[in-house]
């Protein structure tokens, strides 16, 4: 089959709630992946930052097929022999009471919210209907009704409705506004929802001390800090978290995507006890939440982080990265930002030179990245890329830019 078959049978049987770039992928290895006609490129997405490990990362694999071959899945109605192993491993690794297994990100981010709301009644005292939460312009939490209520992006919320009551929304990166909100209503206030670093928004770096000035008003006004680590979380800022940057420990800490090294959908709400016991047994759950397979998984893509110092190449290739983006002259180029390996660089569109178009070339160039908000490259390897394979694909890259001048 050629490339344009694979994208034809895809449109003809699949919903089209994508518009991927025109590559058909067979094959991945580390930091690169390979077309089905063998073409190699750099893989500058890594799943939005699911394949922190590389992919098709080895002891991850093992990990999946050596339990596959004896139980994957038992359900919570019954204890299981290796549960228990992961909710012990991933409390210590992150310093937590105690962890409520879900599968997706969005999954995670709906826990927090009846996490927050189940605190936020029965432990600040809210009267049940009147519980809200605080979240940021920009954001993006998953897919969800729920969560789309949240947003300001209508590619996510327009003609979704009715969505749900009880949030209020304030610029990103506002402490004021912060302190506004919870000034005027903070006593009905249960929790502030945000993402250490804005990823859908552009990779959006707040200001900094902007965590822990809002970690503090939240303890002031007794609301509970909850970060969304989906995507900037598992050491993709150079640190194990993004809050570590500022030293800020969130109340609820909600994780996804490279938990499992992009190997299944695995996500985590970590809460220590005065929270996560509000629910009780028969109160929240699913059908997969921290099964056999993904608390074998999450373990061993958890361990590699370590193993591999993966936060600290995060943040030595970074720097590089972004040094050598900024050195690029190029009239296409506005800003260049990021934290770590979760970089961005911001283009100027102009017709038939969009972010779009730059992402075509870089692809021909053997490079893969895709454009957010249009004209916002995100570029987001694999941490374990090395010092050699970034130059190689920077290298690329300024190629792909030099055709547009
Ligand atoms: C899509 C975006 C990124 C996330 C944060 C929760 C979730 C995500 C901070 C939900 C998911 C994914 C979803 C995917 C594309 C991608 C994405 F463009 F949508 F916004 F990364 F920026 N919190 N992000 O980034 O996790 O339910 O997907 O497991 O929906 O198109 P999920």
């Amino acid at each position: 089959m050629t490339q344009q078959e694979y994208m034809e049978r895809e449109s003809k049987f699949g919903a089209h709630n994508y518009h991927p770039l025109p590559v058909v992928l067979a094959k991945g290895q580390g930091v690169k992946v390979w077309d089905v006609d063998g073409k190699e490129y750099y893989d500058f997405l890594s799943a939005y930052s699911a394949v922190n490990q590389g992919h098709c990362h080895p002891k991850i694999v093992k990990a999946l097929t050596d339990q596959a071959q004896v139980l994957t899945l038992t359900s919570r109605a019954f204890y299981n022999d290796v549960l228990g192993e992961y909710e012990e491993y991933v409390t210590k690794y992150f310093g937590y009471d105690k962890v409520l297994p879900m599968n997706t990100g969005a999954e995670a981010d709906e826990t927090a919210l009846k996490l927050a709301r189940r605190w936020g009644v029965t432990k600040k005292g809210i009267p049940n209907d009147q519980v809200k939460i605080i979240c940021c312009e920009g954001n993006f939490h998953g897919r969800t009704i729920t969560i789309i209520t949240m947003s300001n992006d209508p590619d996510s919320y327009a003609n979704y409705g009715p969505l749900t009551p009880g949030f209020e929304r304030i610029p990103y990166n506002d402490v004021a506004a912060l302190e506004r909100v919870l000034e005027k209503d903070g006593k009905n206030i249960a929790g502030f929802l945000l993402e250490p670093i804005q990823g859908e928004a552009g990779v959006y770096v707040p200001d900094d001390g902007y965590l822990k000035k809002c970690y503090d008003l939240c303890k002031k006004h007794n609301v509970l800090f909850m970060a969304d680590e989906v995507q900037c979380g598992i050491a993709r800022t150079g640190k194990l978290l993004a809050c570590d940057h500022e030293g800020v420990r969130p109340d609820i800490l909600i994780l996804g995507k490279a938990l499992s090294g992009g190997v299944l959908p695995i996500s985590a709400v970590l809460a220590d006890d005065e929270i996560m016991l509000t629910i009780k047994p028969g109160e929240h759950g699913s059908t997969f939440g921290g099964f056999c397979l993904a608390a074998k998984v999450a373990i061993a893509a958890l361990q590699v982080v370590k193993d591999e110092n993966l936060a600290a190449n995060a943040e030595k290739m970074g720097k590089i990265f972004r040094e050598e983006m900024k050195a690029i002259k190029s009239d296409m180029i506005e800003l260049v930002r990021g934290k770590g390996l979760l970089n961005a660089v911001v283009i100027r569109n102009k017709p038939g030179k969009t972010a779009w178009d730059v992402c075509l070339a870089m692809a021909e160039q053997g490079v893969l990245a895709k454009p957010t908000h249009g004209n916002i490259i995100r570029f987001a390897p694999p941490l374990c890329i090395t010092e050699e394979q970034l130059r190689e694909a920077i290298g690329r890259i300024k190629t792909a830019f030099k055709q547009f001048e």
